[in-house]
């Protein structure tokens, strides 16, 4: 029955009702759910705005920036001020802190890649935005990023939103997670995938395969484990999916199960993988692991990691996890 849905603002509400808060998640949670909509909206009508190319500008990290990433960014930077909750925020696209002006009492930071895998939206492949919320320490200056750089279990909140054949939006505060569809015509986020649990095992990895003659040993074993289907030491027949969307990735392994890896390799370990830390690999490690998945850099739960720079790149091995604990061990028995 449609009408029995329920909206992710009621949703939020009864989250608030039961932990006994005081509405100011809740409010931060809608300036998001906002922020996500107008992303989308923009999202969708793609070339018939000129949302294609590239806008001329680059990004701290050196990337073409495409005008949604611009656009993507400015949106989230200006909604989620507006509620007054944020006492800074950090984006991919920006090299420095964000202030937020008029905040004194904000008591969250945000996190954000406002629109991850853009180099997929010319050819019309799902892209998302990626968030994370942290308290604002103590006695901490949010004006500097050494209030952002904490490990990833103490964030609060992580979530996206996949901007597919659907827009969705999938949420944990650390009680599990949930998935949220939109509905254009209603305007609203309604519940669609409760309790979103990772089968422990799976038969689908995705890894950028262009790369396998940079990858440490533990990493190769793995793969040509995988590849030697049912007559190999697994004995059972894998499939491989790559769609260079960290998104969409995980949203297929939340939704079916699987392994994401974007591990070092003798070409990035320099930078330190490829992913970033802050604001890709610890919301969605966050995700994985409330949805019973694992999370690692192949020697270190990624939820542990000590963060040293706002930017700084991190291996990401996540999904099902009996398949990231193998990964673990052949990384050990590796050294
Ligand atoms: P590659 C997108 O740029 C991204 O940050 C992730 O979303 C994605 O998984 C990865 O990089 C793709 O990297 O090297 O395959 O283009």
């Amino acid at each position: 029955m449609p009408y029995k849905r329920i909206t992710l603002t009621h949703f939020l509400l009864e989250e608030q009702r039961r932990l006994g808060g005081t509405g100011a998640f809740t409010s931060l949670m809608h300036d998001i759910i906002t922020a996500c909509k107008m992303v989308s909206h923009e999202v969708n009508r793609g070339a018939l705005v000129g949302n294609h190319g590239i806008a001329g500008t680059v990004n701290v990290q050196g990337e073409d920036q495409k005008p949604l990433d611009v656009l993507a960014n400015d949106i989230f930077l200006h909604m989620n001020a507006l509620g007054g909750n944020y006492a800074a925020m950090a984006s991919e696209e920006l090299e420095d802190v964000h202030s937020v002006k008029g905040s004194a009492d904000g008591k969250y930071l945000l996190l954000f890649d406002p629109l991850d895998g853009s180099s997929n939206i010319d050819v019309n492949i799902s892209v998302g935005s990626i968030f994370s919320i942290l308290k604002l320490p103590e006695g901490a200056d949010p004006t500097s990023a050494d209030a952002f750089l904490q490990p990833g279990v103490k964030q609060v909140c992580a979530g996206y939103a996949l901007y597919g054949s659907s827009t969705m939006l999938v949420l944990t505060t650390g009680k599990g997670v949930n998935g949220f569809t939109l509905d254009r015509d209603v305007g609203m986020f309604f519940l669609t995938h409760p309790d979103m649990t990772i089968p422990a095992d799976t038969k689908e990895f995705a890894i950028n395969a262009s790369r396998a003659r940079f990858w440490e040993p533990p990493v190769k074993r793995y793969v040509d484990e995988c590849l030697a289907g049912k007559e190999g030491p697994r004995e059972k027949d894998f499939n491989m999916r790559w769609i260079a969307s960290m998104v969409a990735e995980v949203h297929r392994i939340l939704v079916r199960g699987g392994v994401f890896m974007y591990p070092a390799d003798a070409e990035n370990t320099k930078k330190g993988g490829k992913l970033r830390l802050m604001y890709e690999a610890n919301p969605m490690s966050f995700i994985v692991e409330q949805a019973g998945g694992a999370a690692t850099t192949g020697r270190q739960r990624l939820m542990e990691v000590q963060p040293t720079n706002l930017h700084q790149r991190v291996p990401v091995i996540l999904g099902s996890r009996n398949e990231v604990e193998r990964l673990e061990a052949y990384h050990r028995e590796a050294g």
